[in-house]
C-alpha cells in the first residue's frame, strides 16, 4: 500500500501527496477514527497515510489507514463543543502571525493559542505583522506585545510581509521544518507565504473598510512545500558524495513544509485543570513551587507567588489576567486590546 502525506483536508475530501510527488484526490475509508476520539475530522493535514491511489476524476483514491501521530494541535470544534476538531499533525513548530492594528489580535487569543500549542508540545514563535503602517500609539502597543512575550520566554519577530520586511529571518526559522502558520483572517498568512516563496501565489485578500477585518480566502488548511520552484532550500550535495545522476535528488535539509489555516476566530481551549493550564504558562509553571500552598490556584490565596510577581512587574499582567479567564472558564473576549 502506498504511503502519502495529507496536504488538504477539506471535511470529506484529502489531498494525499504519494512519495513519488503524485497527488491524489481521496476520500476516507469509513471506519477511520482514532479510539476514544471525539473528533470532527478523523484525518488532518500532516497526517501519513496508507492510500488506495486515485484512478481517475470521477474514482477518487481512499485513504485506507492512519500513521501514529508524532504531535497535533486541537481547538474545541465550534459547532459540537465536546468534538475535538484536530487543526494538523506532525508539526515542528507553530508560528503564530499577530497585528496589532487591522485586525487586533487580543493578548487573550495568543495566550489561548499558547497554552494549547505548549499542551501539545508544540514550540511556537510569535511574528508580529504589518508593521509598516502604525501610528505612535500602535508603536507603543507593539513594543509592550514584544515585551510581554518575549518575558514570557517567547521569541518574537517583527515582519511587514507585504513590504518583505523580515521574511529571510522567517525563511530561515521554516527551513527544513513543518511549520504551521496561524492567526486570525486578515493578519497577511498567505502574504507572508507569498513574500517567501512567490511561486505559490496564494489568494489574499482586502481587508474590508467597514469591519477592519479580513474575509474569508482560506477556507481550509493546506500544506505547501516551499521553494521547489527556485530550487531553494534543496542544496545540491557536496561533489563527489553521489553519482553525478543522482546529484539533484539529494536533498541537504528535510523538505520544507508550511500549512496555511483558515483565520482562526477564537480559540477553544480543549478541556484541562487549572493545575494543568499554569503548566502551560512558562513564567507562571516557574514559580508555581514558591506559593505558600501547594495546591495554590493563584487567585485569592495568602502567599501566593504568582501574585506576588504580577505586583512587582516580573509576570505581565495580561498574562495573568489571561491565566484568570482560562481557570474560571470564561469564554474568549471578542474584540479590543485589553491594556495589562
Ligand atoms: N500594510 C500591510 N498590509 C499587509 C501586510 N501583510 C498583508 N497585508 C494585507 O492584509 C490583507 C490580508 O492579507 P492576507 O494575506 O490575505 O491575510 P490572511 O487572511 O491572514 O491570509 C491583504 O490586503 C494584504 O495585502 C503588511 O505587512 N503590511
Ligand atoms: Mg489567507
Ligand atoms: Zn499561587
Amino acid at each position: 500500500m502506498p504511503h502519502g502525506l495529507v496536504m488538504r483536508s477539506t471535511g470529506s475530501r484529502y489531498l494525499v501527496r504519494g512519495e513519488d510527488g503524485s497527488l491524489h484526490d481521496c476520500v476516507a475509508r469509513g471506519n477511520l477514527r482514532i479510539k476514544g476520539w471525539k473528533s470532527t475530522n478523523p484525518v488532518a493535514v500532516g497526517d501519513r497515510v496508507d492510500f488506495l491511489p486515485q484512478v481517475d476524476a470521477e474514482h477518487p483514491g481512499t485513504i485506507t489507514d492512519l500513521h501514529d501521530r508524532r504531535n497535533y494541535l486541537v481547538r474545541r470544534s465550534v459547532n459540537l463543543s465536546h468534538h475535538k476538531h484536530v487543526i494538523a499533525a506532525n508539526l515542528d513548530q507553530a508560528l503564530l502571525l499577530v497585528t496589532v492594528a487591522r485586525p487586533q489580535t487580543s493578548f487573550g487569543f495568543i495566550d489561548r493559542f499558547l497554552v494549547t500549542a505548549e499542551a501539545y508540545q508544540v514550540p511556537v514563535v510569535i511574528v508580529f505583522n504589518k508593521v509598516d503602517n502604525l501610528d505612535d500609539n500602535e508603536l507603543a502597543m507593539l513594543a509592550e506585545y514584544e515585551e510581554v512575550y518575549q518575558g514570557a520566554g517567547y521569541r518574537t519577530v517583527i515582519t511587514a510581509a507585504l513590504k518583505g520586511v523580515g521574511v529571510q529571518e522567517v525563511k530561515d526559522l521554516l527551513a527544513g521544518r513543518v511549520t504551521l502558520l496561524a492567526g486570525h483572517s486578515g493578519v497577511g498568512k498567505s502574504t507572508l507565504i507569498n513574500a517567501i516563496d512567490p511561486s505559490l501565489d496564494l489568494h489574499t485578500l482586502e481587508i474590508s473598510h467597514a469591519s477592519g477585518k479580513g474575509q474569508h480566502t482560506t477556507t481550509y488548511a493546506e500544506m505547501f512545500e516551499l521553494g521547489v520552484a527556485s530550487g531553494e532550500w534543496r542544496v545540491e550535495a557536496a561533489p563527489g558524495s553521489a553519482p553525478l545522476a543522482t546529484r539533484h535528488s539529494v536533498l541537504a535539509t528535510p523538505p520544507t513544509f508550511i500549512i496555511d489555516t483558515p483565520g482562526i476566530k477564537g480559540f477553544g481551549l480543549v478541556d484541562m485543570s487549572a493545575e494543568e493550564i499554569v503548566d502551560q504558562f512558562p513564567e507562571l509553571f516557574e514559580l508555581k513551587g514558591q506559593c505558600r500552598f501547594s495546591n495554590c490556584m493563584h487567585l485569592e490565596e495568602p502567599g501566593c507567588a504568582v501574585r506576588a510577581a504580577v505586583k512587582e512587574g516580573r509576570v505581565a499582567e495580561s498574562r495573568y489576567r489571561s491565566y484568570v479567564d482560562m481557570v474560571s472558564g470564561a469564554e474568549e473576549e471578542e474584540g479590543p486590546y485589553r491594556r495589562g
